[in-house]
């Protein structure tokens, strides 16, 4: 079976968020399975890993965006060196880019690249059985394979759309159309949403599944989805839930090279501690306080903009009796707030930017991980957190709540029910209490390290779907 994931990230190549994580690591483990050769189909970007990495191009043609005509390339991997074929498609002045996103033109950039990939296919008449599409910015592929007449020769292909985050749909005015390849105009219907062409719609449409990355998140979905609840229910026969997996390879604080000290599960206590050490050392903190951190984007999604208050309402409760380190960039409101308070709170630590290496480290050395989400549709993070022996302290939705169980229940993590900073203090005061109990923190450290959240049985249930 030959399934083509279009992305525009795959970690390592280039990582905005966890849609990266999936899109590097799923291919790797389905290949692992007989028959199946799973591939990942992106946007070149001006990234170390293309300069770095050798490659060979295997089709050059052009497409037409309007009275505009574009050269495409496509390159592939040479040494398949991520466990998958890597094929990168290149159009000078729109897929040639730093980064995936934030340009003005973006929407017509994530149309070239949707045409550029169905040119490419119809052209050298490679049919795969599966084209697995991530999020709205490949969203239109569905569309496009059966209404225009280029690519009749991918008619009946089947499709598999995966919403890694429905807060994002992609919405456009209709003008844009302009810069779509030719389609059949009578069916505009699959393109439109209330006035606008919105390609999260039309995947949901058009696809012959969808999935969201949980099932909790996927429930929500029929409920609240910022309006298309009522087309999900529509289409409900098509939808599913398959939870993420995390790279355990790549997730393993026993071999991980950014770790200052590696450690497994009998040897957790020693290692998470001089992990802490080293890193509270380089930060100002007191080790021997319990070290609470937050890693991510600040966005309203993650909940981000509780964190000022959070910070300086639980160290002020709790008398500079805990630590908190927050790694992430995002809304410059909240950058500057959590600067401000960094300057006047020693017990909180802030590293602004993206930083790989540094997440490992803090995943080691943490007690506790702060995920006051609003919105979660799977979620990494906790997962990673557990692998490192770290507690999760998570708002109950989506993917967070099908992964962590508080420990009132018999679980190892902690859940709080609404998003406010008040709710997410209350969590940590609770985590204070249990930090004081040694046996308990032991305990907690070692269920949590023991879990398997593993790609292989997310892999099999993706199988499974594209055997449907
Ligand atoms: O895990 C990968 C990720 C999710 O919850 C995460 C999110 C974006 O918001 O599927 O995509």
């Amino acid at each position: 079976m030959k399934i083509f994931n279009l992305s525009m990230e795959c970690y390592p190549v280039a990582k905005v968020g966890g849609l990266a994580d999936v899109v590097g690591a799923l291919p790797k483990y389905l290949n692992r399975i007989e028959g199946i050769e799973s591939s990942v189909v992106m946007p070149w970007y001006n990234k170390p890993f293309v300069h770095d990495h050798s490659f060979e191009i295997i089709f050059d043609g052009w497409i037409h965006q309007s009275h505009h005509t574009f050269q495409v390339q496509v390159m592939k991997e040479r040494e398949n060196s991520l466990g998958f074929d890597l094929y990168l498609v290149k159009i000078p002045g729109l897929l040639d880019r730093d980064n995936p996103y934030g340009y003005w033109d973006e929407s017509q950039q994530f149309l070239a690249f949707q045409h550029a990939v169905l040119h490419w296919l119809s052209a050298m008449q490679i049919r795969p059985d599966v084209l697995h599409c991530h999020d709205y910015h490949t969203g239109l592929v569905p569309f496009m394979i059966e209404n225009c007449p280029e690519f009749r020769f991918l008619k009946g292909v089947k499709t598999i759309g995966t919403i890694h985050n429905g807060e994002y749909q992609g919405q456009m005015v209709w003008d844009m159309a302009k810069y779509f390849p030719w389609f059949y105009g009578e069916n505009w219907g699959l393109l439109d949403w209330n006035g606008y062409i919105n390609p999260l719609t039309t995947m949901i449409k058009c696809c012959t599944a969808f999935n969201a990355v949980s099932g909790g998140y996927m429930d929500e979905l029929f409920q609240d989805f910022r309006g298309l609840e009522s087309l999900v229910q529509q289409e409900y026969l098509k939808a599913n839930g398959i939870i993420n997996g995390i790279d355990t390879e790549v997730w393993d604080p026993y071999i991980d090279p950014f770790l200052d000290f590696n450690y497994k599960k009998e040897n957790a206590e020693q290692g998470k501690w001089q992990n802490k050490k080293a890193l509270c050392e380089e930060y100002g903190l007191n080790p021997d306080l319990p070290l609470f951190s937050f890693i991510g984007r600040f966005a309203g999604e993650k909940g981000a903009d509780f964190l000022p208050e959070i910070v300086w309402k639980s160290i002020q409760q709790s008398q500079g009796q805990h630590n908190i380190i927050i790694l992430g960039s995002g809304d410059k409101s909240i950058e500057n707030e959590l600067s401000s308070l960094n300057a006047s709170f020693s017990n909180f630590a802030l590293d602004l930017g993206y930083k790989e290496y540094l997440s490992h480290r803090i995943y080691a050395s943490s007690d506790f991980l702060l995920m006051p989400s609003r919105v979660e549709p799977c979620g990494l993070n906790q997962m990673y957190a557990m692998r490192y022996g770290t507690i999760p302290i998570v708002r109950y939705t989506g993917g967070l709540r099908d992964t962590v169980e508080d420990i009132s229940t018999g679980g190892s993590g902690i859940n709080f029910g609404s998003a406010s900073a008040e709710d997410a203090v209350n969590a940590i005061h609770r985590a204070l209490h249990i930090f004081k109990d040694r046996d308990l923190m032991e305990r907690l450290v070692q269920t949590n390290m023991s879990f398997d959240f593993s790609w292989e049985k997310s892999a099999e249930k993706y199988l499974a779907l594209y055997r449907k």
